[in-house]
């Protein structure tokens, strides 16, 4: 691989490399490690925990071949395969903060009548935390329920909405990262946060592909960072398709 330009290829993954929460395909994935890997370094972005993502690339063997691996962010950061750093919400923000937060999220996602709801609401993870009103122990049917019924009774928003208003002064961040859930994290904690872990490596160009880049979605602020260039994409097979335009592979 000593041919490789001083390039990274970085990616999202729900809705860039995978369906919401699924698995990557066989086909993108050798794409990725057999094509795209041998012309540039690649790395995956997610507000996901290490082992949703390990879930979704198939397993430890797939996910330690990219070069970097930013779990929550990059608050947790692997470079070939090997842990580097984490951060935590909990030493940043306090128990105190923290609990304010978490007891107003139940309260309010109590008082929501859904379509159905199940369970695990709150998921503390090492660098942000998730609210999830129908709760994360939903079956995929349910997710996808849940996601039409958001799109048009804009429950998230709203929760979006009502967390800023009351925590207006706490700095922190409440991004609508996936289908169902919304990721909390002080202000700053977005996905540019990986970026400084590869400031020291001075890529000549940093692309990043995602899905959420519209404001509010938790790609954006990457996406329009002026140390990557952007590129929006509506699926893997559009991801797979402009990434071949961007290599002539
Ligand atoms: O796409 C990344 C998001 O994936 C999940 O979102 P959801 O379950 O809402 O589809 C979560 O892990 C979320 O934290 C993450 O940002």
């Amino acid at each position: 691989m000593s041919g490789r330009k001083n390039v990274l290829y970085l990616f999202d993954v729900d809705g860039t490399l995978t369906k919401p929460r699924q698995s990557i395909s066989e086909d993108l994935l050798s794409f990725l490690l057999d094509k795209v890997k041998p012309h540039a370094r690649v790395g995956l972005v997610s507000g996901s925990d290490y082992s949703k993502i390990l879930e979704q690339m198939n397993g430890e063997r797939h996910m330690s071949q990219f070069d970097y691996v930013f779990c929550e962010n990059g608050l947790m950061y692997f470079k070939n395969g090997e842990l580097q750093s984490k951060q935590s919400i909990l030493n940043h923000v306090g128990e105190q903060k923290l609990q304010k937060l978490i007891n107003f999220a139940l309260g309010y996602m109590s008082k929501i009548e859904l379509p159905v709801k199940r369970g695990n609401f709150v998921e503390f993870r090492t660098g942000l935390i998730n609210f999830c009103p129908v709760g994360r122990s939903c079956s995929q049917q349910e997710r996808d329920q849940f996601a039409a019924y958001d799109a048009e009774h804009k429950v998230r928003e709203q929760f979006v909405y009502a967390l800023q208003k009351e925590f207006d002064d706490y700095n922190l961040t409440f991004a609508m990262g996936g289908q169902i859930s919304i990721d909390v994290y002080p202000n700053g904690w977005d996905k540019t946060y990986c970026l400084n872990h590869v400031a020291d490596a001075g890529f000549d160009e940093i692309h990043f592909f995602g899905d959420k880049t519209d404001p509010g979605g938790n790609d954006h602020e990457i996406y329009c960072d002026g140390r990557t260039i952007g590129h929006k994409v509506t699926s893997p097979k559009d991801t797979r398709e402009q990434l071949a335009a961007c290599l002539s592979i």
